[in-house]
């Protein structure tokens, strides 16, 4: 009993390592992208998109959550109006201009990075 269990744990340990090679599970890149965010994380932590592109941020967890540029250039309150998205509260975002943006939560990280966190590359960055 105790093989089978070490068996399952290794095809785990498989699938995961062939995941990585396209940038894992906490990874998406596409035009029009939607980012859930749960309790208390955001569905994807690193996010591409084209200039132009779109992120909607969208409440999927018991709390309240929203995204927040860490350097102060945009919020999902700039377009939501609170910063307490709700379940199935939408937030859409669009980006003309390159850049790597850090966000957060004020509810659940910080602007450091810490706890619900991500990154935004726009275009090339
Ligand atoms: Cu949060």
């Amino acid at each position: 009993m105790r093989n089978r269990y070490l068996a399952l744990a290794l095809v785990g340990v498989v699938l995961l390592t062939a995941c990585g090679g396209s940038g894992g599970d906490d990874s998406v890149e596409g035009q029009n992208v939607v980012v859930e965010m749960y309790d208390n994380r955001y569905q994807y932590t690193e996010i591409r998109i084209p200039v132009g592109g779109t992120v909607t941020f969208v409440g999927a967890g018991n709390n309240p959550h929203n995204a927040v540029d860490a350097d102060g250039g945009w919020s999902t309150e700039d377009v939501f109006g609170s910063l307490e998205q709700k379940k199935g509260d939408e937030a859409t975002l669009t980006y003309n201009t390159a850049g790597t943006f850090n966000f957060y939560c004020t509810f659940h990280g910080n602007p450091q990075g810490a706890g619900m966190a991500g990154v935004l590359i726009v275009g090339d960055g």
